[in-house]
């Protein structure tokens, strides 16, 4: 039988062979593992663990939060505060960037992360997940401590992404740059075990993923690729189309790594002055980059995500990710920039 390998031995592997994961990286990378399974096991206990339902609080993007987004943005954050890899985080669940305490250390990374991202979907017992995105910190010029504009660096800038999804098993997808690697929690063992490489996302997909309800206040392009989809075989794509949507990004873009598919949240009429629900930093740029490293892509309709200079921490965005000869074509529905 061929040996079990480990994160832990996927990482310091992966630092001896091509000197892709200085070891700073990679003790990051093994603390946001750690936290996503003490997460993890919140999440499985559920209702018996007192920590489904409403925080009765709000979020800076004027959510509710719930109890478990609390509970994974304090695990993450107590996790990785004293290790002396980090320098700050910034957080879906936070206003401002969280600097690391005087009295530990500082380290040269930071760290962006959606701490539990499909919200909606935790009371109901279906996947939800961490999103996470590791930059390097800028050498600033303005003499201070870490600033929230040492964060605004595009997503081609980053060195590490990844997600844990808590489904029926709890996976971690990860990247540093030479491809999509998938480790599933051994519960026994208490490691994350190597269980695919090199994932792949194929060019073409006969799979879309899109809330459907939003279909009155979507733009032309993404009107007119879902009614080719939708218009199947007799229609111009010559070929019937399936759909899903779970509602979790974590958990759809799982399905796309593992058999193709295009994942749309596009900007949409209900709130016209956002370009769209999802955020650039922690959500779409982890994410864009994953599927990238798939051989997928990845744009807001007009633009490669990765490209986009954000200005602001919580800045949002429209995403169209997956299988690439679909986003290419729904990208190629709109007007150039
Ligand atoms: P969240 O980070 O507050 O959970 O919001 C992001 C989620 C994504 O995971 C998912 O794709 C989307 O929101 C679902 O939105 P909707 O409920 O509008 O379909
Ligand atoms: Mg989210």
């Amino acid at each position: 039988m061929a040996q079990k390998i480990s994160l832990t031995r996927y990482l310091v592997e992966q630092q001896r062979a091509d000197g892709l994961i200085p070891g700073q990286l990679r003790l990051l990378l093994e603390v946001v593992a750690r936290a996503c399974k003490s997460i993890s096991q919140a999440v499985n206990k559920g209702a018996l663990g007192g920590v489904l339902g409403s925080a009765e609080s709000e979020n800076v993007q004027g959510e509710i939060q719930k109890k478990l987004d609390i509970i994974a943005n304090e695990v993450l954050i107590e996790a990785n505060e004293w290790g002396g890899h980090l320098a700050a985080m910034a957080s879906e669940e936070m206003d401002s960037i969280h600097l690391v305490p005087n009295r530990y250390p500082q380290g040269e990374y930071l760290l962006l992360f959606d701490p539990l991202d499909g919200s909606s979907n935790i009371d109901v017992n279906v996947s939800i997940g961490t999103i996470f995105s590791v930059l390097r910190k800028p050498e600033n010029g303005h003499g201070q401590g870490v600033q929230e504009s040492d964060f605004l660096q595009a997503g081609s800038k980053q060195v590490a992404a990844g997600y844990c999804i808590y489904g029926p098993q709890t996976t971690l997808v990860l990247t540093v740059g030479n491809g999509v690697a998938m480790f599933t929690l051994d519960r026994e063992q208490g490691s994350f075990m190597l269980t695919q490489e090199d994932i792949k996302i194929p060019a073409d997909t006969k799979e879309f993923a899109i809330n459907m309800s939003n279909m009155r206040h979507w733009d032309a392009p993404v009107k007119r690729y879902i009614d080719e989809c939708l218009a199947g075989k007799e229609g111009p794509r010559g070929k019937d189309f399936n759909m899903r949507w779970i509602a979790s990004m974590v958990a759809d873009v799982h399905r796309i790594l593992m058999r193709g598919g295009v994942f749309m949240y596009p900007w949409d009429k209900r709130e016209p002055e956002k370009a769209g629900k999802l955020r650039l930093m922690y959500e779409a740029n982890p994410m864009s980059w994953l599927v990238e490293q798939a051989g997928g892509a990845a744009t807001n309709g007009r633009q490669r995500i990765l490209d986009i200079a954000p200005t602001k921490l919580h800045e949002r965005v429209a995403v169209v990710l997956g299988s690439k000869n679909e986003v290419e074509r729904l990208t190629g529905y709109h007007d150039p920039l």
